[in-house]
């Protein structure tokens, strides 16, 4: 049996998906926030669940920093933003920065 498949190259190169830049949001440590407020933060602004959130506090008290979470630019510079300014609405330096994903 002849084979009567012409076989062309391909040509046709796969879309590449475009994915953004991811943003790491950091939780400092500082010697004046209490240990629940932190955990409250964290659960209310990144949806964490106590164990979690406990487990990233004491990670960024034992440590000084704690990377959170990934997100968009736009994503993790709100959120960083919403931390902190909870912590200052009582009085408190708690401080959550951003930083580019390597
Ligand atoms: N170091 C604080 C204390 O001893 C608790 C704390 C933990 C504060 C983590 C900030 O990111 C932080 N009360």
């Amino acid at each position: 049996m002849t084979n009567k498949t012409l076989e062309k190259p391909r040509t046709k190169t796969k879309p590449k998906t475009q994915r953004p830049p991811l943003y790491k949001v950091i939780l400092l440590n500082d010697d004046y926030t209490p240990r629940e407020f932190v955990v409250l933060v964290l659960k209310a602004v990144f949806r964490m669940n106590e164990d979690q959130a406990y487990r990233v506090m004491m990670t960024a008290h034992r440590r000084g920093a704690c990377v959170i979470a990934v997100y968009t630019r736009d994503v993790a510079e709100t959120k960083a933003k919403e931390g902190t300014e909870l912590g200052k609405s009582k009085g408190y330096p708690l401080f959550f920065t951003t930083e580019p994903e390597e």
